[in-house]
C-alpha cells in the first residue's frame, strides 16, 4: 500500500524462466500487495518458476503477443482490486528497486502515468542499450512531442506506472496486441487528459534479456509514427478512431478461458 493504494505489480512473461527469480526477488514486498504474472505460452519453464515463487499467474494457451498480455495483465489486476499497477518486465531490464518511486508519483495524485525513462541521467547507452535503438528512440522521441503536443524524454521505456482510473478509461481493447500497444496507450493517456510523469531509470542489456528483434523494431517504429499522425488527424477533426473514443472497447472484467492459477 501506498497512501492508503492498493498496489499491484504486473510482468508479462514469454520465455522469462532464467530472469523471473532475480526480477521478483527485488520486488518491496512492504509495499507490493498483488504480484500477477501472465505468461505468454512460454517454451521455457517460466510456469513452473512462478508457481515455485507462489506468484499468482495465468497462462495464455496461445502466443497473444506482448499487447495482447498487458491486455490480460491489466483486466487481471483490475479484478483484484488495484489502485496503482506497475509493468515490471520479468526480463530483469529494468530495476524492481525503482517501483516505489514509479508507484509514488501515481499515488501523488498528481499524475495517473508515471514512466521509467531510460533517457534521463545517463542510462541508456551505459546500460548497453544498441546505438540503432538509441538513435531511433530520440528521432521517434521528437516526432511524437511534436504530434503529440507533449513533452517526454522518451516514449518507448517498458516500465510503467498506471492509476485504476486511467485504466478503466482508456479503450485499450482497440488497441494492437503487439509491441506498439505501449505507444498507443501513452497516446490515448494524453487525448483523454491524463497527466504522465517520469523518472530517472537505468537499463540493462544482457543475454538473458529478452529484446525486440531489428525487424520488429522497425514495424514498431512505424507503428509509432501511424500512431502520432493518427492522434494529430483525429486532433484536427479528420478521423475519429475508435481507440481515441469514449466508445471504445475498454478492458471488461477477467474474460472466461483465461486460467487463473496459484
Ligand atoms: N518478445 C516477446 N515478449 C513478450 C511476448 N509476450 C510477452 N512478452 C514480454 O514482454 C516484455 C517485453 O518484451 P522484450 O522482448 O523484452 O522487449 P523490449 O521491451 O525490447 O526489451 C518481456 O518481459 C517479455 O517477456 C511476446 O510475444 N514476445
Ligand atoms: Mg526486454
Amino acid at each position: 500500500m501506498i497512501g492508503g493504494k492498493r498496489v499491484c505489480v504486473v510482468m508479462p512473461a514469454y520465455n522469462a524462466e532464467k530472469t523471473l527469480g532475480v526480477t521478483a526477488a527485488e520486488i518491496d514486498r512492504a509495499l507490493v500487495d498483488d504480484i500477477i504474472l501472465v505468461d505468454d505460452a512460454s517454451r521455457d519453464a517460466t510456469v513452473p518458476k512462478a508457481q515455485e515463487l507462489g506468484i499468482h499467474h495465468i497462462v495464455h494457451p496461445r502466443n497473444r503477443g506482448y499487447g495482447g498480455n498487458q491486455k490480460t495483465c491489466y483486466r487481471e489486476a483490475l479484478s483484484r482490486g488495484a489502485d496503482i499497477v506497475v509493468m515490471l518486465h520479468p526480463d530483469y531490464q529494468y530495476s524492481p528497486r525503482l517501483l516505489p518511486a514509479l508507484a509514488s508519483v501515481v499515488a501523488s495524485g498528481h499524475y495517473d502515468c508515471a514512466m521509467g525513462s531510460r533517457i534521463l541521467g545517463r542510462g541508456a547507452l551505459r546500460g548497453g542499450m544498441p546505438l540503432y535503438k538509441y538513435v531511433a528512440n530520440r528521432l521517434l522521441t521528437l516526432a511524437e512531442n511534436l504530434l503529440l503536443g507533449y513533452k517526454l524524454t522518451e516514449y518507448h521505456t517498458g516500465y510503467r506506472a498506471f492509476s485504476r482510473k486511467l485504466l478503466e478509461t482508456l479503450p485499450l481493447e482497440e488497441n494492437s496486441d503487439d509491441f506498439v500497444f505501449d505507444n498507443q496507450m501513452l497516446a490515448q493517456a494524453i487525448w483523454f487528459g491524463f497527466d504522465i510523469g517520469e523518472v530517472s531509470c537505468p537499463t540493462r542489456y544482457f543475454a538473458e534479456a529478452s529484446s525486440i528483434s531489428f525487424r520488429r523494431s522497425v514495424k514498431y517504429g512505424f507503428g509509432v509514427l501511424g500512431t502520432a499522425l493518427e492522434y494529430r488527424l483525429a486532433r484536427w477533426g479528420l478521423l475519429r478512431p475508435a481507440r481515441l473514443s469514449r466508445e471504445g472497447r475498454r478492458l471488461a472484467p477477467s474474460a472466461p478461458g483465461a486460467v487463473p492459477l496459484g
